[in-house]
């Protein structure tokens, strides 16, 4: 029998060479960057096999690195054998357009990998929804005069749709798809909308944990709450946000979430298409932000996270800065000043050093604190509501039939005054 058969089948390996500019503008600098991009085409499968940087203030417009650049790595392309090329940062339709007729290669970009762990990954309806959205509207606004090239590609990173999947590549079918993907992403927030409701009337304080994406969240939510998350040495484990209720030591019950990780120069329309996701972290009333305490660039990956949490809207609530991974040998001290913190605790996720602290300091934080409720207020008690205005932060307000609705931020004692109001 002929073995050639079982090869067909079988997906090649992607051989890429990683690009990237040194601008000294960026938040991370250019080769921890290119690590971060090895990392991420090593996760979804392929190989980096070389690198080119360029020095320049900013991209090319029409072709990224300069044209006597391009040629350069032409030759090296061409000499390492390399299937395609990844750049750093976002390309538009016609930059990929021209470099493809001028490398003969795939051009991929850190959006299309990360995509595609996305892809990978996405598990609940909800991830799953939400990659194809993403990648599909990606498509859409990349596919101008490239769509014979595009088909042409056979498989690999930028085929591949959630689920074993293949990606739509027709225009109109794009279309239609989003459009029915899109129905489908509104029922399902609906129904996020309901637990989430369910949630705040039951009133427990929420904790979530956010951070650089391989941080430690999801070991961290596996010791604390011996919840069963899926956690490992790879770049977005965990993509879905999952909730576990434990009772801390006062006897009070808390409800801890596990986020999606955050990662630099993450494309804007991805983090629309993860809001829905990313807004857990929204409701939550306490912040711990996990920090892989190893990673030498774990002060550019804190500057990013906040970034992100201040896109998000995220920034005004109590942060405590757990430094992870603390068991580790190879962690430079001092470690990084926090200003956005209340607290900095070093923790060890995995061994669990220094997570008693961690909790009785979230709780000691969450005491103090002002936490998010609904009520409604019948009119007849309107009494309430100028000690509303004057001791509580109102974030919508509302007359209703029954009543005057609100919802606000209350610290502990106000929540128990409007105790029978809360809905
Ligand atoms: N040595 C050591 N390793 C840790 C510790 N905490 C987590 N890790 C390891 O770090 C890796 C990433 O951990 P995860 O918990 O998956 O990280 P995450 O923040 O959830 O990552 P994403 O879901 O990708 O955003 C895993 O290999 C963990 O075993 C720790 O305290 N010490
Ligand atoms: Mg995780």
């Amino acid at each position: 029998m002929e073995k050639t058969k079982t090869y067909e089948t079988k997906e090649i390996e992607e051989r890429v060479v990683l690009i990237g500019i040194d601008n000294e503008k960026d938040l991370m600098n250019i080769d921890a960057s290119l690590d971060e991009l090895e990392e991420l085409v090593e996760t979804a499968g392929a190989k980096a096999i070389g690198r080119m940087i360029q020095k320049r203030e900013g991209i090319h417009k029409a072709h990224y690195f300069g044209k006597g650049k391009m040629e350069e790595l032409k030759a090296y392309v061409e000499e390492l054998g390399a299937t395609g090329i990844v750049c750093d940062d976002e390309l538009t339709a016609s930059q990929m357009k021209n470099m493809q007729s001028m490398l003969k290669v795939k051009i991929l970009n850190r959006t299309l990998v990360i995509l595609d762990i996305f892809a990978k990954r996405a598990s609940s309806a909800e991830g799953k929804v939400q990659v194809e959205l993403a990648q599909l509207r990606y498509k859409l606004t990349h596919l101008v005069g490239q769509g014979k090239d595009m088909s042409r590609l056979g498989g690999g990173i930028g085929t591949r749709g959630p689920g074993e999947k293949k990606l739509e590549l027709d225009r109109r079918n794009i279309s239609d798809r989003i459009a029915e993907l899109n129905k489908e992403l509104k029922y399902i927030e609906k129904h996020r909308q309901v637990m989430r409701e369910k949630r705040l009337k039951n009133s427990q304080p929420i904790v979530a944990f956010v951070g650089y994406t391989n941080a430690g969240k999801s070991t961290l939510m596996n010791t604390v709450t011996k919840a069963d998350v899926l956690a490992m040495d790879k770049l977005f484990a965990t993509l879905d946000t999952t909730t576990r209720k434990i009772e801390l030591q006062s006897g009070r019950e808390y409800l801890f979430v596990d986020t999606v990780g955050f990662i630099q120069k993450l494309p804007h329309n991805l983090i629309k298409a993860f809001r829905a996701t990313l807004e857990e972290t929204k409701y939550a009333d306490i912040l711990v932000h996990v920090v892989d305490s190893s990673n030498p660039a774990r002060e550019e990956q804190m500057n990013i996270v906040y970034k992100t949490l201040k896109d998000l809207d995220c920034l005004n609530k109590p942060i405590i800065t757990a430094y992870n991974k603390i068991d580790k040998d190879d962690i430079i001290k001092p470690l990084p000043k926090d200003d956005f913190a209340m607290h900095t605790i070093e923790i060890s996720a995995k061994k669990g050093t220094g997570l008693e602290n961690l909790l009785n300091t979230i709780e000691e934080v969450i005491k103090s604190f002002k936490k998010s409720i609904s009520i409604l207020i019948p009119y007849e008690k309107s009494n309430y509501v100028g000690m509303i205005h004057g001791r509580c932060e109102i974030v919508q307000s509302e007359n209703r039939d029954d009543g005057m609705f609100f919802e606000i931020y209350a610290d502990e004692e106000m929540e128990n005054r409007l105790k029978d109001f809360i809905i």
